[in-house]
């Protein structure tokens, strides 16, 4: 069957299989005519915002080739044109026809999520894309950090100028985009950081080619003195780049957009034919939906909760590679990989749970696991690394014990041509354009740390202020950072608690205890509630409270992070109040990392995992259930 396009006002079809669909409204989806669906094993409904964006029709174009060869999957489009009360309406069409999973692209992420949250609580999994909801009442998201495209653009732009600095043009468009804000955001974040550059801003009513050629050939008495013009979209740099031409002044002005999408006149084009400069990708997705929806669809384990892709910065010096990795076709073999990994240590049940779930994993996906365990010393990483380097390994893999002091030895390792991902716990880089680090897969701290916040919040109150005691995991972690960061974000909104003490307890056990110790042997017992960083520290705390008589619950209510199976106890006992997830088996998602990262695929820029939170109330529901 020819790929024959239709554009029908609603819906766009594909007939990757016959859509036999008349009429948007009433009509009941009729995959095979006879509204049976016998050959078709999922039907997957897409509801785009609008198709009037090129990068839009990419997506879809991008859903539809990753499907074309699968007979039995069902691709169903719906075109938004814009309206977010027709895309609810859309959304209603595509469920009428029996869809199995909803991939959404929100023309308003507040409008819809009430929507998307009905959606995913009445079963059908929904993958978000582009623009995320706030919450976590989906499947997946798949979409970029529009803040750090924008970031990168600022970066660059500076880098650009360098010492002597300049004048900068910034166009802005219409504010309701989101998209837009974000990469403002992060772009004047990063020019704010430069005395010698001054930035001049166009306000635009709309973010279009011909609004921004309008503004540049009306601003002509700005734009003459700038050496930089900045736009966030393909679209609107198509506009500048018109309007820079015609007014003859291409040939000192240079132009940095965001987007470089590959269609004729968008980024990639424009860097190629010398109009732009530079332009940072976005990319779209399609592909990682697809790959997904097919996990989900399959029941199988793994499904993060967030993909945050990759943008790179495209200059004329790297678009024609940059192209050729794009479009290289992805093949994995299916051979054996060489995986070094460099381990924390073994300094909680967490730890342990997530190292058998990493050598579980390797060796299911074929995969020759080299792995170091460094008990929590950086030294005994930098010396496990310089090891995987010295075996010629093919992917190295760390779970950094601190966040900071890599750039040295990762950098070895890219010289030696081995990309390096991030796995649990994150890396801080002087440089982020070095690219030293392929992926991050893991978990959102922050997001733990408001979690528990949110829990005490709503479930400890009290006439009189509440004390907290924070006990810490080891200093300069990625999660003692971020859980910290996270928990006073939302301590902050709420002046009737106040942190009294905070101490590190490592991780472990006997950390947890020798807190409690610390603090009792300077003060009465004092304290209302303990944030733990994880559940070691808690249960050791907890023990060293009883042995002074204080009762856990009674005396002090203890909410941790973690949620392994001793903390489920812990709180049917009813010495722990609350639990909040950090998932530890990710062996599985770590595994396909690897393997999509040999077989040529683009790399996500983050891998989010999915969690929740747990408390007494439900602990004895959940217990037999607990994977670690
Ligand atoms: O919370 C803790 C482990 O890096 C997220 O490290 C992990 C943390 C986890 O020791 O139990």
């Amino acid at each position: 069957m020819a790929a024959v396009q239709r554009r029908v006002g609603f819906l766009i079809y594909y007939p990757v299989v016959v859509i036999l669909c008349m009429l948007l409204s009433g009509c009941s989806f009729q995959g095979n005519g006879d509204g049976t669906r016998e050959g078709i094993s999922s039907i997957i409904g897409v509801s785009q915002a609008n198709m009037r964006e090129e990068w839009r029709v990419a997506l879809i174009d991008e859903l539809r080739q990753e499907t074309e060869n699968s007979d039995d999957i069902q691709i169903i489009t719906a075109d938004a044109t814009g309206d977010a009360d027709k895309q609810i309406q859309d959304i209603e069409n595509l469920i009428g026809y029996g869809i199995d999973l909803l991939i959404i692209s929100p023309c308003d992420e507040k409008v819809l999520a009430g929507k998307i949250k009905e959606v995913y609580d009445s079963g059908i999994p929904v993958i978000v894309m582009d623009r995320a909801v706030e919450g976590f009442d989906y499947t997946l998201y798949i979409g970029p950090d529009n803040e750090m495209i924008g970031q990168q653009a600022g970066t660059y732009i500076a880098s650009l100028l360098g010492e002597k600095g300049g004048n900068v043009v910034e166009l802005s468009g219409s504010q309701s985009s989101k998209q837009g804000s974000e990469r403002l955001l992060g772009f004047r974040k990063v020019l704010a950081e430069f005395d010698n550059i001054e930035i001049t801003r166009l306000h635009l009513g709309a973010e279009t080619k011909d609004a921004a050629y309008d503004m540049i050939t009306a601003a002509r008495n700005v734009v003459e003195h700038a050496d930089v013009v900045f736009a966030y979209s393909d679209i609107m740099a198509l506009g500048v780049c018109d309007a820079v031409r015609d007014q003859g002044l291409d040939d000192r002005v240079v132009i940095v957009d965001c987007d470089g999408f590959k269609g004729a006149d968008e980024g990639i084009d424009l860097v190629r034919k010398g109009r732009l400069k530079a332009t940072v990708s976005c990319p779209i997705g399609g592909k990682e939906a697809i790959d997904y929806a097919l996990s989900i669809l399959g029941n199988e384990s793994g499904v993060p909760k967030q993909v945050i892709l990759r943008s790179n910065i495209i200059t004329a010096d790297n678009v024609e590679e940059s192209l050729e990795k794009m479009n290289s076709p992805v093949v994995d073999d299916g051979s054996r990989i060489k995986v070094g990994y460099s381990q924390v240590g073994s300094e909680s049940n967490w730890r342990l749970a997530n190292t058998k779930s990493i050598e579980e994993a390797a060796k299911r996906f074929n995969i020759d696991l080299h792995m170091e365990i460094a008990d929590q010393s950086q030294e005994r990483q930098y010396e496990a690394i310089r090891t995987f380097i010295n075996e010629k390994v093919d992917v190295i893999v760390v779970s950094p014990v601190v966040e900071t002091g890599w750039d040295e030895v990762l950098r070895e390792a890219k010289r030696a041509g081995i990309p390096v991902i991030m796995s649990d716990r994150n890396v801080s880089v002087e440089n982020r354009d070095e690219n030293l680090t392929t992926t991050y897969l893991g978990a959102d701290f922050m997001e733990e740390g408001r979690r528990a916040m949110r829990w005490i919040r709503d479930n400890v109150q009290n006439d009189s202020k509440q004390s907290i005691m924070e006990i810490m995991g080891n200093e300069g972690a990625s999660p003692t950072e971020e859980r910290s960061r996270g928990f006073r974000e939302i301590l902050s909104e709420n002046p009737s608690y106040y942190i009294e003490y905070s101490d590190h307890g490592d991780f472990t056990y006997e950390g947890g205890r020798e807190v409690i110790r610390r603090y009792l042997e300077e003060n009465e017992w004092d304290i209302d509630i303990i944030f733990s960083h994880n559940d070691d520290m808690a249960l050791g705390a907890i023990e060293e409270l009883k042995a002074h008589g204080i009762k856990p619950d009674e005396d002090v209510t203890i909410v941790s992070v973690d949620a392994t199976k001793e903390a489920f106890r812990a709180m049917v006992r009813g010495e722990l109040s609350c639990a909040v997830e950090c998932n530890p088996i990710i062996g599985d998602q770590l595994m396909k990392a690897v393997r999509d990262l040999k077989s040529g695929k683009q790399m996500p820029f983050r891998i989010i995992t999915d969690e929740k939170i747990y408390d007494r109330d439900v602990a004895e529901e959940y217990i037999n259930k607990r994977m670690y």
